[in-house]
């Protein structure tokens, strides 16, 4: 008779920019998610399978919850909020520096709702002094009652070995979910796109980040000549947007295709040929129907 095998979906949810997609990372020990220093990067639910010595997790990272503004914000947060009714137990992070958010009581009305078994992870403690925990966690003890609370940092991996056993206590007897091997359900043109997009967070300012959606053709590749062909586009709100995404003699776009590149030939371990071009899709961040059209 061998041990049973545990199984079970957890979301990592809260508000933007806390380090959620950086914690999915850790986790799975693999860049499944993007990353960037601006609030509401993630757009799409993103899969993450952690394979443990009899046991499977699948982790869910989720677009931060926030008051929305265009039909683009309403998406993401729909998506995240849909999440909590599919999951086993939810993960609701928070960041030591900034433990408040406007989006935190719209995370915990959405726990209340769910009542699913929650812990909280207070992110980012490598940033400031450890006092500063225990107001935080009195305060949230208060306002919600989590099964654990569990500070780490998702940059530098501390106290993420005592966060996965707490995940493993969460589990139910089953069957994995998926394969030994598989590390995401994402298609490999999604996670593309997606490498393109954390390039333009890392090398636009301001609102421009926000205003670009990058869509992929799937990957054609040549192994004879060692070469992955891949035609990207990078679509956005206006056309000063193109402009300004262009750039001078196209400087702007060459360095988002340079750092793009640069990834994605480690990733393929071929080289890249990308072929990047920019259009205007007006106004698409408030139109339902181009959202759908570029995956959200
Ligand atoms: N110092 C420190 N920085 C962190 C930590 N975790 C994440 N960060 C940084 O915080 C920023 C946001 O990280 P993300 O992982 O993109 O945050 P997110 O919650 O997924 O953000 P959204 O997708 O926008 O909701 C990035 O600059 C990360 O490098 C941490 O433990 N310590
Ligand atoms: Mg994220």
């Amino acid at each position: 008779m061998g041990m049973t095998f545990l199984a079970g979906f957890i979301a990592i949810v809260g508000p933007p920019n806390v380090g959620k997609s950086t914690l999915l990372n850790r986790l799975t020990g693999s860049k499944l998610a993007i990353v960037s220093p601006k609030p509401q990067t993630t757009r799409n639910r993103i899969t993450g399978v952690y394979h443990g010595d009899g046991y499977q997790i699948v982790f869910m990272d989720t677009p931060g919850i926030h008051k929305t503004h265009t039909a683009l914000h309403r998406s993401m947060v729909a998506s995240a909020q849909a999440t909590f009714n599919e999951v086993d137990a939810l993960a609701v992070m928070i960041e030591m520096p900034r433990p408040e958010d406007p989006g935190i009581p719209i995370v915990l009305s959405n726990l209340r709702r769910a009542q699913k078994p929650s812990i909280l992870v207070i992110n980012k403690i490598d940033k400031g002094h450890r006092e500063r925990l225990l107001p935080i966690i009195d305060t949230y003890r208060q306002r919600y009652p989590f099964e654990a609370i569990i500070p780490v940092s998702a940059l530098t991996g501390d106290g993420i070995e005592r966060l996965l056993e707490q995940f493993k206590s969460m589990l139910k007897p089953g069957h994995p979910f998926f394969p030994s091997d598989m590390m995401t359900d994402q298609s490999e043109a999604f996670w593309v796109s997606e490498i393109i997009r954390e390039k333009i967070y890392a090398c636009t300012r301001q609102e421009l980040p926000y205003s670009c959606a990058v869509t992929v053709e799937p990957a054609e590749e040549n192994p004879e000549k060692n070469l992955v062909s891949i035609m990207a586009r990078i679509h956005v709100e206006s056309e000063s947007q193109k402009g300004i995404l262009i750039g001078g003699k196209g400087k702007m776009v060459k360095a988002i295709g340079q750092a793009s590149r640069e990834e994605l030939e480690k990733f393929f371990r071929m080289k890249v040929f990308l072929d990047l071009t920019v259009r205007v899709e007006k106004n698409w961040s408030k139109d339902p129907r181009a959202l759908r059209r570029l995956g959200y």
